[in-house]
């Protein structure tokens, strides 16, 4: 009686997995779950703002919820388990010590085997599924920016704009060709020794960075803002001028290593995105532990719509020497960064407050 009991409860947990994963299958990770309990099975995850982030996010959420459903018929199949065919029960109950084997039992054991094959599988997919939508490179950029990480903070530079967008009014290419060729340049500058000790290449041979006539560039007392265009496709890409960095915009629900070298260490230094859907401050972190500041390497990313941001680079193109915070104020933005700040980086502050802000000092 008990046996056929224990099959059944077997049977119809088996049945449940099957039909939670099946119903995952059919309709696929990419369904946003139901608005009311989205903020809950995100579990802390920011809401996305990206099409690529959505896609992540939405992976996510049902991961945990395959994961859990797999969990609680687990446990609960542990607990029948303990409670049902204890040792002490059975005496108590004049049966023998253990209950019937059932270690050879053909039919279950294709069950129990297939069902964690059927999961994996079912997690393969969508694993391959979402990454590859946030990986394609296929998006047809309109705007291309290059992220440098060093230590300790960015640079952000605009490498291309298409026309619509472009300050000039045709295509925009960004390079600053001076800069760029002696970034070449230094590949093949011997050190002390006379000696190019890298496969014939110096050892600061910082060839593979790329240099932009209009940049922004992070320092100790200013955050770096990054500013680009809602509703637009855009490429980044991404290299470091030392250790690896890596660039994480919490809202893109994604984040890239950033390597010097990067074809070298065989890494993609570009991703793309489909479009940012919401203007606004998001702050950016580095996510690689980097080094002593490393905590202190934050930028911000100021999404403005489209006519904002072709004022904005105008305004950059056409008055070279002035700062970030003056184009920004420009096209009526705040000029300095709000998602985070800059810190005193000096560690004998008495009081504990190493607050530096920018906007007083303005
Ligand atoms: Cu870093």
């Amino acid at each position: 009686m008990n046996q056929r009991n224990g099959r059944g409860i077997a049977k119809k947990a088996g049945a449940a997995t099957l039909l939670t994963v099946g119903a995952l299958s059919l309709t696929g990770c990419d369904v946003t779950p139901p608005a009311a309990i989205d903020k809950v099975l995100r579990m802390g995850w920011p809401e996305g703002i990206t099409p690529e982030a959505h896609s992540l996010g939405n992976f996510w959420v049902w991961i945990w919820v395959a994961a859990w459903t797999i969990g609680i018929i687990m446990w609960g199949l542990f607990l029948v388990a303990i409670f049902r065919w204890s040792a002490k029960r059975a005496k108590r109950e004049g049966r023998g010590e253990f209950p019937k084997q059932l270690q050879y039992n053909i039919p279950l054991e294709l069950v129990l085997t297939t069902i964690p094959i059927v999961i994996v599988m079912a997690i393969f997919f969508f694993t391959t599924q979402a990454q590859n939508k946030v990986t394609a490179l296929d998006k047809n950029p309109e705007v291309t920016v290059d992220v440098t990480g060093f230590q300790w903070n960015w640079k952000f530079g605009y490498a291309e704009i298409d026309q619509k967008l472009s300050p000039t009014g045709s295509k925009y290419m960004g390079e600053d060709p001076a800069r760029q060729q002696q970034a070449a340049d230094s590949a093949m500058q011997p050190d002390v020794n006379g000696n190019l000790p890298i496969h014939g290449k110096s050892k600061k041979d910082l060839s593979y960075l790329h240099f932009n006539k209009i940049e922004t560039l992070g320092t100790t007392e200013e955050i770096p803002v990054l500013v680009l265009p809602s509703h637009t496709p855009i490429e980044f890409r991404l290299a470091s001028a030392d250790v690896s960095h890596s660039f994480w915009i919490p809202e893109f629900l994604f984040k890239r290593d950033v390597y010097s070298h990067p074809e070298t260490n065989q890494q993609q230094r570009a991703f793309q995105v489909e479009e940012i859907e919401r203007e606004g401050a998001f702050v950016g972190r580095c996510a690689e532990l980097c080094g002593t500041y490393h905590a202190m390497m934050n930028f911000e990313l100021r999404v403005v719509t489209a006519d904002q941001f072709r004022e904005y680079l105008k305004f950059r193109n056409e008055n070279p020497q002035a700062p970030n915070s003056e184009a920004l104020r420009h096209i009526g933005e705040e000029p300095y960064a709000i998602t985070t700040h800059p810190f005193n980086t000096d560690r004998a502050t008495p009081d504990g407050n190493n607050y530096v802000d920018n906007n007083k000092a303005a």
